[in-house]
């Protein structure tokens, strides 16, 4: 079991996995940071959705594969000499990042999806630096490996393209015994068996038709105040019973001409529109709802705002945690980005911010803002 064979088979897995959590993670980071470079669009409005939702099953995906391929090649790690060449010796280096960076990278977010985070710094910077490093790490490692992983993996295609004579070999000349290789398979199924059940008990938490299955998923999309789930509780933020007569919307700014302070019912007694919208939580939950409220564009216009206004939504929350959000000059004109007061034709519920929360379409949870108190504007 522990043949270049194996551990080729393994390593693909993973390189697939980790590119394609890689890119989803990477797209990730840019939409919450929002560098000036990035253009970040409001449509098609479902996107983030997916990209996260593959971000979070790639990665629990890659813990079962990950551990299989450590268990296949560690004995190698003590060969002797431990290096050969300048060139062996850099390969063996990059070892330490790729196996460490590797393994941080899928028990920290697998710790995140379960709002665990016991370190001292945060989260997601040290999961973005982790991943550069990991991935630059993996780069040489696919570069000095590809040679070794194209033979390992012809060895099968040459015994079914030959005259059947061949036997199965590892690249070396000998025949695989027909014990080994049913040893193999067996191997490989596990891992990978082990790899697509932890994924299909876990996406149900972001694909609807298997969320009955979601059973090693933090969250199920349908359990929660109004239907679906909460992460920050109104208690916890002090939010629990906002009172509506002193409530006021802030909208202000320099991007305004006519600063408003508007009530709760002077936002009710605007024209409403209802959307359709998805919750899509970086921690890989997601969940549809049917939002009512103010076009954020219908506020910006009444104050005075020109076209291209770009806005920063604030929390009435003291924390600084996703206190505030920024609303970029395409979401502002977008016929769905809403300051909704109601969800399925209820008033929100506390937890889910009341009396009014920021919903958009195309944007990670941690930007759809709740109990918002003001729109500052430029
Ligand atoms: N003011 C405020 N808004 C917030 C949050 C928060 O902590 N404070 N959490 C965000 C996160 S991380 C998500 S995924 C969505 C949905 O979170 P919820 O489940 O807490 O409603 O709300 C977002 N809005
Ligand atoms: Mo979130």
């Amino acid at each position: 079991v522990r043949s270049e064979r194996v551990a080729a088979i393994l390593g693909v897995a993973l390189g697939i996995a980790f590119s394609v959590c890689f890119a989803t993670g990477v797209l990730s980071h840019l939409v919450q940071e929002r560098p000036g470079w990035f253009e970040w669009r409001p449509r098609p409005a479902g996107f983030y959705r997916v990209t996260q939702g593959l971000h979070v099953a790639t990665g629990i995906a890659s813990i079962p594969l990950l551990l299989a391929k450590l268990w296949v090649v560690y004995p190698k790690l003590f060969t002797w000499p431990p290096v050969r060449s300048a060139a062996h010796g850099v390969e063996r280096i990059a070892l330490l990042p790729l196996i460490g960076g590797g393994l941080f990278l899928v028990f920290s977010g697998l710790g995140n999806i379960h709002v665990y985070r016991p370190f001292a710094f945060d989260f997601r910077t040290g999961h973005y630096w982790a991943a550069w490093i990991t991935m630059g790490a993996l780069v040489v490692h696919v570069g000095a490996k590809a040679a070794t992983t194209r033979r390992a993996l012809l060895a099968r295609a040459h015994r079914h393209g030959g005259d059947g004579s061949h036997e199965e070999g590892d690249g070396d000349g000998l025949a695989t015994p027909p014990r080994v290789r049913a040893d193999r398979r067996a191997f490989l199924a596990t891992a990978f068996g082990t790899a697509a059940l932890a994924t299909v008990f876990t996406v149900g938490q972001t694909v609807r038709p298997l969320r009955k299955l979601a059973l090693l998923a933090p969250r199920r999309p349908d359990v929660g105040p109004q239907g679906f789930p909460v992460n920050r509780l109104a208690r916890s933020v002090g939010l629990t019973d906002v009172d509506l007569a002193s409530y006021r919307l802030l909208v202000d700014g320099p991007g305004v001409a006519t600063p408003l302070s508007l009530t709760y019912d002077d936002l009710r007694a605007m024209p409403q529109h209802t959307a359709a919208l998805p919750i899509a939580c970086v921690e890989g939950w997601s969940t549809t709802q049917t939002w009512t409220g103010v076009r954020v564009r219908d506020l910006l216009a009444r104050a005075g705002a020109r076209d291209g206004a770009e806005a920063t939504v604030v929390s009435m929350q003291r924390s600084r945690r996703q206190r505030t959000s920024p609303v970029n000059r395409h979401e502002a004109r977008d016929r769905d980005m809403l300051l909704a007061l109601a969800v399925n034709g209820e008033p929100l519920h506390p937890d889910h911010g009341f009396p009014v929360r920021l919903i958009g379409p195309n944007r990670p949870g941690v930007q759809q803002t709740k109990w918002v108190g003001r729109l500052e504007v430029r």
